[in-house]
């Protein structure tokens, strides 16, 4: 029926707008709860997003903005330890119910969900942070609705990376012809295009939003929905506000239409 067989989805930035007031105060949180006076400002963060990864993240930070900082215990043990503190902040503003998701996400899910097409997660958080996310959106259900989630440290590269891609793909035995990946940042963008994802959608963010997608196949500031309409800001589909399986399927036509 659609020229694809599978959606891939990003989580951070994708499925939610997760980084400004999740991840990012749930490292502050870690940080001050092991007395250190760090705290990564909304400007700050927005660079060190740069880096994929919470505990890349961290190390770029010491190495970048604390080059004298020395850790009392191993550094790699320290970094892992100030992670597991900050994945607890995380998953309790989680629960919370302070990280809606993204407009549209739910309503493209439950039509994938009900035309047979796959949902698949690539994503360079942990397995643990995207069921909660998932959980916490109102449909406790929403996790079984993924046949495949790819995260975090099970792959030998994060994003820009393909391996986590590749991974996904692996997993629900695709080729990248017959996915479609949703993403939000140039990293992720990196990571679908290196795994030869060609039907690229990217829904940008605060965050996100003067990157470059010079690759992506669409470029929108959401997925929309009947009464907040997305902009496309790039790839042609002018007018689709609402993104849905139609117009995806309009996208992979236009880009695998040489062939
Ligand atoms: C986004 C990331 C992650 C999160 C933090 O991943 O880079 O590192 O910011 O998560 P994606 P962790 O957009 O691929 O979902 O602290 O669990 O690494
Ligand atoms: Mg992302």
């Amino acid at each position: 029926m659609y020229g694809f067989d599978a959606l891939i989805f990003d989580v951070d930035g994708t499925v939610a707008d997760t980084e400004r007031d999740g991840h990012r105060p749930a490292f502050n949180a870690a940080f001050a709860e092991v007395g250190l006076d760090w705290s990564w400002s909304v400007d700050l963060y927005g660079e060190l997003l740069a880096v994929t990864g919470g505990k890349e993240r961290i190390r770029y930070f010491v190495e970048r903005w604390r080059p004298d900082f020395e850790a009392l215990l191993d550094l790699d043990d320290f970094i892992a330890d100030l992670h597991r503190r900050k994945t607890r902040h995380y998953l309790e503003i989680l629960r919370s119910g302070a990280i809606p998701l993204r407009t549209g996400v739910r309503r493209l899910l439950r039509q994938a969900r009900d035309s047979g097409v796959r949902l698949a997660i690539a994503t360079t958080t942990t397995p643990e942070n995207v069921y909660a996310l998932l959980e916490c959106s109102g449909d406790r259900d929403l996790p079984g609705w993924f046949e495949v989630v790819a995260a975090g440290d099970v792959v030998a590269e994060k994003k820009p990376a393909p391996d986590i891609y590749l991974l996904a793909m692996d997993r629900l035995g695709l080729t990248p012809r017959s996915c479609v990946a949703i993403e939000d940042s140039d990293n992720g963008t990196r990571s679908a295009l290196g795994a030869s994802i060609r039907a690229l959608l990217v829904t940008v963010n605060g965050y996100t939003i003067n990157q470059d997608f010079s690759g992506a196949a669409l470029v929108t500031d959401g997925l929309g929905d009947a009464g907040a309409p997305a902009r496309v800001l790039r790839g042609g589909l002018e007018g689709a506000g609402v993104i849905d399986l139609e117009v995806l399927d309009v996208m992979h036509g236009k880009v695998y239409a040489d062939g």
